[in-house]
């Protein structure tokens, strides 16, 4: 295959071989951007992807949802979900397609398709591995994007907002998977 591929972020080693390739997402050019946030979390791979693959209940780790409504399918792939946000934030919803859930590799993967914010054509991919350190114990959540720079915000800009609120997910998606687990 021609064309360069970035992995938008260092995560070298964390991410088994045969899921690397969701993470590489194509050279972003003008206009896009991309990254990467890795997150270690204290409890199994299975109660961790328990809380990820449930696409219609963003809000039990994502503190920026206020609630989410199912608008087509029933949480399998082509799924359309209409997120309702908190206030603070320069946006007031959000509308997101399932485009893929692999229950045997544990790799979730949405699209953003409209709603009331700043982040056009977002597209997410989160991974799901049990850690190399404790595999029964310990896991390493890869979550990577791809997202237009909005009018008027650089490339650094958007990373940062975006990091920062991708962050506080995992961050939270840990507490949680940790709760279940213990
Ligand atoms: O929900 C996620 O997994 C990640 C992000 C970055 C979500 C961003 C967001 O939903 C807001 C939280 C509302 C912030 C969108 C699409 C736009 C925002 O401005």
């Amino acid at each position: 295959v021609s064309g360069t591929t970035t992995r938008c972020g260092a995560h070298d080693g964390e991410v088994p071989a045969e899921v690397a390739r969701h993470h590489e997402h194509a050279a972003p050019g003008p206009g896009r951007c991309c990254s990467a946030v890795v997150q270690h979390v204290a409890a199994p791979a299975a109660a961790v992807w328990s809380v990820v693959r449930r696409f219609d209940q963003p809000q039990a780790y994502k503190r920026f949802v206020r609630s989410c409504a199912l608008l087509a399918g029933d949480g399998g792939v082509g799924t359309l979900r209409e997120v309702r946000v908190v206030s603070g934030l320069p946006a007031a919803s959000s509308r997101e397609r399932l485009e893929i859930l692999d229950d045997e590799s544990h790799v979730l993967s949405f699209r953003v398709v409209g709603g009331e914010h700043r982040l056009n054509n977002y597209l997410s991919v989160t991974t799901v591995h049990p850690s190399p350190a404790a595999p029964d114990s310990a896991t390493v959540v890869v979550e990577s994007y791809v997202v237009d720079v909005p009018p008027g915000n650089t490339p650094e800009d958007t990373r940062v907002f975006v990091d920062t609120i991708v962050k506080c997910n995992l961050q939270s998606l840990a507490k949680t998977a940790e709760k279940l687990f213990s």
